[in-house]
């Protein structure tokens, strides 16, 4: 049975990566840091009880700031793959924490293929490291490829930097297995709720029940290239099983910005959305609301107006220096890893506005029902 351990399991990717090297067969380990309140949520389900016999999924206490930490874990597991996912993944949060950021993002890699070195693991365990799209930064050609120059536009994207050359360099080196993942960016029914897809589906939602009036956004005019989790993991296992580690562009080749996909997380829910104005002066109005689709989807009416106000903007999402224009070419992975998505951009859309809207519908039903929180502080 083969081993994996993933950093960063219980984020977006780890949790469908567990899920899926789970259903390969393997044995899965978990890295998984202390927190003050339940951090599993998203991987809650795959579970079991450590006393039963034949379990399949453990999760160890650590953090990629912690080198002997590391290094026990690797010692313990001897995995045959390590997927390091791990990661202080938001951009403008990387601006406020960028010693934090370069640590953990940075660093962290070092420290993997560190502990694999000294545990003298390099030509058994092979490495996977979560690249990104924001490497290329400040458009230098598009469609951008393998062969795009990089230009790092945030303290998250200069930590990558350092992650991707250090996995080409010990490649190199040490003839490890180890290669990088360039993956744009790519969302689901559980990404973290600040990225800018999932806030604007829950809140789409929120405000198509009555439970919210209207979402701030930053920069609309931003374009992602924007796949589903659940096809870009497989891509990260597909990468692991080649005869020589090489580097992929993982992307649908397809780019949108915030202001359409607002548009079409709204649609989903029949409200027509227009927008006017320039600069921080945007406004996303309703002008269209399809009576019968909101009463199909149980959206409350009462709550909603034609010329209302859903979307604004807040300076406070602006970035110091922003990626204007992400767009992949996965050909390479297409031809040597015989990877193409199954999700298209409306098929994402309507999968988190389908989880969303449900999720809402909970919170709404426990409000009707007059359940409140305790509050434990009076
Ligand atoms: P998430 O933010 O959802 O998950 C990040 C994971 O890393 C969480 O499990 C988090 O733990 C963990 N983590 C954060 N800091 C540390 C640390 N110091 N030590 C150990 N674990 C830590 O990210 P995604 O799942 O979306 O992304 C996975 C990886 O892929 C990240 O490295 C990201 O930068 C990269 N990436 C993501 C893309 C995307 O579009 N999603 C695109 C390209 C690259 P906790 O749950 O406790 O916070
Ligand atoms: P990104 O994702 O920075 O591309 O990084 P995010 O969803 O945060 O932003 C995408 C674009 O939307 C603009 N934007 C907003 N962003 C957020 N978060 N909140 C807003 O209110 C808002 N309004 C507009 C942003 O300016 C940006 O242009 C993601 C992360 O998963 C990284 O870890 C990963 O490496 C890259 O994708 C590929």
């Amino acid at each position: 049975m083969k081993k994996a351990l993933i950093t960063g399991i219980t984020g977006q990717d780890g949790a469908y990566l567990a899920e899926f090297l789970l259903k390969k067969g393997y044995q899965v380990h978990g890295v998984k840091r202390r927190s003050s309140l339940f951090n599993t949520d998203r991987i809650d389900h795959l579970y079991h009880d450590p006393h039963e016999t034949g379990v399949k999924f453990k999760l160890h206490y650590g953090d990629l700031t912690d080198s002997t930490n590391l290094i026990r874990i690797i010692q313990e597991v001897r995995p045959d793959e390590i997927y390091n996912l791990a990661a202080q993944s938001h951009v403008k949060v990387s601006f406020e924490t960028p010693e934090y950021t370069a640590n953990a993002d940075g660093v962290g890699a070092l420290r993997i293929l560190e502990a694999i070195r000294i545990l003298d693991l390099t030509k058994t365990t092979r490495v996977y490291q979560a690249s990104t799209s924001e490497l290329y930064g400040l458009v230098q050609a598009v469609p951008q490829s393998e062969a795009t120059p990089f230009y790092p536009r945030s303290p998250y994207a200069v930590a990558k930097l350092y992650a991707y050359w250090i996995m080409v360099n010990y490649r190199e080196a040490y003839g490890m297995y180890a290669c990088n993942g360039i993956l744009f960016n790519h969302e689901s029914p559980v990404r973290g709720e600040t990225f800018v897809t999932r806030k604007i589906t829950r809140a789409a939602s929120k405000i198509a029940l009555g439970l919210q009036d209207c979402i701030y956004l930053g920069n609309l005019s931003a374009q992602r290239d924007w796949g589903h989790a659940k096809d870009y993991v497989e891509a990260m296992w597909l990468m692991l099983q080649q005869e020589t580690a090489e580097d992929f562009v993982i992307a649908t080749g397809v780019t949108t910005t915030v202001r359409d996909f607002t548009r079409m997380a709204f649609a989903e829910l029949g409200i027509e959305i227009e927008f006017s104005g320039k600069d921080q002066n945007e406004r996303g109005v309703i002008i269209d609301i399809d009576e019968q689709k909101a009463t199909e989807l149980g959206l409350n009416l009462d709550a909603l107006r034609f010329g209302q106000t859903v979307v604004k903007i807040d300076p406070k999402y602006f970035r110091p220096t922003e990626v204007d224009l992400l767009i992949g070419d996965a050909t390479k992975a297409q031809m040597k890893l015989g990877w193409k998505p199954k999700y298209n951009l409306e098929a994402l859309v309507a999968d988190m506005m389908q989880a969303d809207l449900h999720l809402v519908k909970k919170d709404e039903y426990l409000k009707k029902g007059g359940f409140s929180t305790l509050n434990y502080f009076e």
